[in-house]
């Protein structure tokens, strides 16, 4: 196995490791034992050489002064991050201790691990800190943050993450953003799609925002947010009226073709534009324009699914390809998300034979700041690796607060003082992925990675795998699969017999050129769905108490509150990775709040003026840019800015489907900060 770390000078072969569907093979240059540069690896056949400029930027990050260096104990009051440096060994027993007591005193189930994906490694995401928790017997975490409502619609469609090759979308004609900001988001799928432009591919945009992937667009197309079921379900119905289905792969890929069009007769133009907001005239073009075209390629993005119906939505929207066969043509289908190929032997890596022998809760992560305030029996103590909640979850100030009871013993890992380890009793400092072994699998193109080390752990700091090592010895626990190496988690996590897309030789691969293609192709016919074929129609839906065909369920309202606000992602960060450094926050100028001409006349507000946004559940306060970027009442705001607290704002109800969280179904008030009344809290 190759490790660089000793190296003094150099060009290294490394991935990213952040949660981003590119997953971009890169380049890392070193001199006197430092990362001077990191760039895209131009022998990558996804990444062609190019990265985004957030980790063009990434050595700032990883020698930033403010990184931490060693672990640290709380002398001040919870959120006053006010630390002392302790050693690794006194860091560990004081963790130790205090869950020792707590699971003799309350059960282990009072201890609550959060980790997400600031590092998508297998090992160190979802590896070596299973296996602790299991073995401890936690409360368990359910990771539903990001794309579980969608996973779930698009699996009752498709059986699982199965969708197109990426690479094969520059033969595409068609290619439709559906609720994705891909030029923000998704890079090299914009770089795809551009290759099948200059072939004459026509590229749509469907968005509630007029952003950097709706002017990429050829056509961009607003819709009212919530409604995209709607409009697939209208694209249907004008698909069948037109006779544009594809009737043989009807028949013989798919379940419930016949329910499917006698039921879209319930959504025709007329109905579905005054719901979506889509004129009546667009919504024939797109259905025309989608029907006639082949291979026509649809991106559905996350944005879609943030929503109360959001795993609805996306379950419809993954019937299209079916209805017009475009599963049949290169570069022609879907993708939501193709982690189906990518099946790692989970029990083995996360070690489910060391799971407590009774069945232990779990706790859905959007609902963290409601479980720290009032769940029963108490969680007593938080482990917080790989994520940022006080920034990042549904409700906020819900979690904050929970975060600042003193009877919460909370321990973070990260590489950072993040707003989260401000509140922790016990602060550790983590390796960046540059300093781990680990393995990686896209979500999106079909490449598995293998990361080598390439520089020693910056001051003390440790992986999350070395850290649950010590955790495990502290415990005093003795079962072998605590202690194994980071190669050998890999090696049984590959070692995946049911997984017919990994090849005997994989392991081989990777050790031998860093990243491997998965083998075979698209399992149309033979889908993981109970029947094998796409389903239109499902019973396993109708058994989830779910209606068993695409239908469009309205959002849920919030009395009294005019607006629907968005706050996604922007360009220069990554969730909240980056927002703090200097270098990021330039690249991003400052936050904005984007508003309709008319809503803004209405309220009084200019372009420039001070927004309070407020709701039942918070505040904040943005620079208002008025325009036409959004249909009227609707709110848009990019970034997980320090100075703009958002999910402060955002609801943590759950999506229909997934568990899944809604951060864009929420509703608020605005005021202009210098003209407007105070709001009532
Ligand atoms: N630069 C950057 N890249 C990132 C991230 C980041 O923070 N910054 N985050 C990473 C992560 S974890 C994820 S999950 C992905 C997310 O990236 P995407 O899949 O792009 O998802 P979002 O950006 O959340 O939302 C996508 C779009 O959905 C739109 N949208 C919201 N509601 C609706 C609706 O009802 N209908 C329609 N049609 N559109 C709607 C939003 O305006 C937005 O443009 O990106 C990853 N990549
Ligand atoms: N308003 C709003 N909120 C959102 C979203 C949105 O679109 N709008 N998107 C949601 C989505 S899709 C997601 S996925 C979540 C993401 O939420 P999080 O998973 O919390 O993501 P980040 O904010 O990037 O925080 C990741 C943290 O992990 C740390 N980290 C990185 N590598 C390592 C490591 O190896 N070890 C340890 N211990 N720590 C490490 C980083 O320094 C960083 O502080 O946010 C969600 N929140
Ligand atoms: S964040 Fe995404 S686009 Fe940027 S380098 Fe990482 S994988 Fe590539
Ligand atoms: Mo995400």
């Amino acid at each position: 196995m190759n490790d660089y770390k000793n190296e003094r000078n150099g060009v290294f072969p490394s991935v990213c490791s952040l949660d981003c569907p590119d997953q971009c093979g890169l380049l890392i240059h070193k001199e006197n034992g430092k990362i001077t540069k990191v760039e895209g690896d131009p022998g990558h056949p996804v990444t062609q050489g190019s990265i985004c400029n957030k980790v063009r930027h990434m050595t700032e990050r990883l020698y930033d002064e403010e990184r931490l260096t060693c672990p640290l104990k709380r002398i001040g009051k919870k959120g006053e991050a006010r630390f002392q440096p302790v050693t690794w060994k006194e860091a560990i027993s004081t963790i130790t201790g205090r869950w020792k007591d707590l699971s003799k005193n309350y059960g282990a189930e009072s201890i609550l691990p959060h980790g997400f994906y600031g590092n998508m490694g297998r090992v160190n995401a979802e590896g070596m800190d299973r296996r602790f928790f299991n073995r401890l017997g936690a409360s368990q975490l359910e990771r539903t943050i990001c794309s579980s409502a969608g996973a779930a619609g698009y699996t009752y469609t498709m059986g699982g993450g199965f969708g197109t090759d990426p690479e094969e979308t520059i033969h595409s004609k068609l290619i439709i953003f559906w609720g994705i900001n891909a030029v923000s988001t998704n890079m090299h799928q914009v770089a795809l799609a551009q290759k099948a432009r200059k072939n004459g591919a026509t590229i749509v945009t469907i968005d509630v925002h007029k952003n950097k992937t709706g002017r990429f667009a050829d056509w961009f197309i607003p819709v009212k947010p919530g409604t995209d079921a709607a409009l697939a379900l209208g694209l249907m119905h004008v698909l069948f009226r037109k006779n544009l289905q594809d009737d043989q792969f009807l028949h013989s890929f798919t379940k419930g073709h016949q329910e499917l069009r006698d039921h879209v007769k319930d959504y025709p133009p007329e109905r579905v534009s005054a719901i979506t907001g889509v004129p009546i005239e667009d919504l024939y073009r797109l259905a025309e324009l989608y029907g006639e075209t082949s291979p026509a390629f649809i991106r559905i993005g996350n944005g879609i699914q943030h929503h109360d119906n959001g795993g609805m939505c996306v379950r419809t929207i993954a019937c299209l390809p079916a209805i017009t066969g475009q599963w049949k043509h290169k570069g022609g289908g879907a993708i939501k998300s193709n982690l189906g190929y990518m099946q790692l032997n989970e029990s083995a890596l996360q070690a489910d034979h060391l799971r407590p022998d009774h069945e232990v809760r779990s706790i859905n992560m959007n609902t963290l700041g409601k479980a720290l305030l009032s769940a029963e029996p108490p969680i007593k103590s938080l482990f917080i690796y790989n994520s940022n909640p006080a920034v990042v979850t549904p409700d906020t100030n819900n979690v904050v607060k929970g975060l600042e009871r003193e009877d919460l013993f909370t321990v973070v890992h990260d590489l950072f003082l993040t707003e989260s380890a401000r509140y922790a009793d016990i602060v550790l400092p983590a390796t960046s992925s540059f300093e781990n072994m680990d393995l990686y699998t896209s979500y999106w193109h079909h490449y598995l990675h293998l990361q080598a080390p390439v520089i020693p752990g910056y001051g003390q700091s440790k992986s999350n795998a070395e850290v649950f090592r010590l955790l495990a010895e502290g415990m005093g626990y003795k079962e072998p699969a605590l202690f194994e190496k980071d190669e050998d988690l890999i090696y049984s996590a590959l070692n995946n017999p049911e997984n017919p897309y990994f090849t005997e030789d994989l392991w081989t691969k990777l050790k031998e050129d860093h990243f491997a293609k998965r083998e075979g192709s698209m399992p149309i016919g033979r889908l993981p769905t109970p029947s094998g074929k796409i389903e239109l129609y499902s019973e396993t839906m109708e058994k989830d108490g779910l209606p068993p065909l695409p239908t469009y369920v309205p959002n849920q309202t919030e009395e009294g509150y005019e607006y629907t606000f968005i706050p996604g992602p922007n360009h220069s960060f990554l969730n909240s990775t980056f927002s703090s450094q200097e270098k990021h926050q330039q690249l991003e100028k400052e936050p904005k709040l984007f508003i309709h001409n008319k809503d803004a006349a209405r309220e009084g507000i200019e372009s420039g003026d001070s927004v309070i946004v407020w709701n039942d559940r918070g505040m904040c306060e943005l620079p208002a840019d008025v325009g036409d970027h959004v249909l009227e009442g609707v709110l848009v705001c990019q970034g997980l800015w320090p100075k703009a607290p958002v999910n402060a704002l955002t609801p943590d109800r759950i999506a229909d489907m997934g568990g899944g969280a809604v951060f864009f179904s929420g509703k608020v008030n605005i005021k202009s900060k210098e003209n407007g009344n105070s709001p009532k809290k």
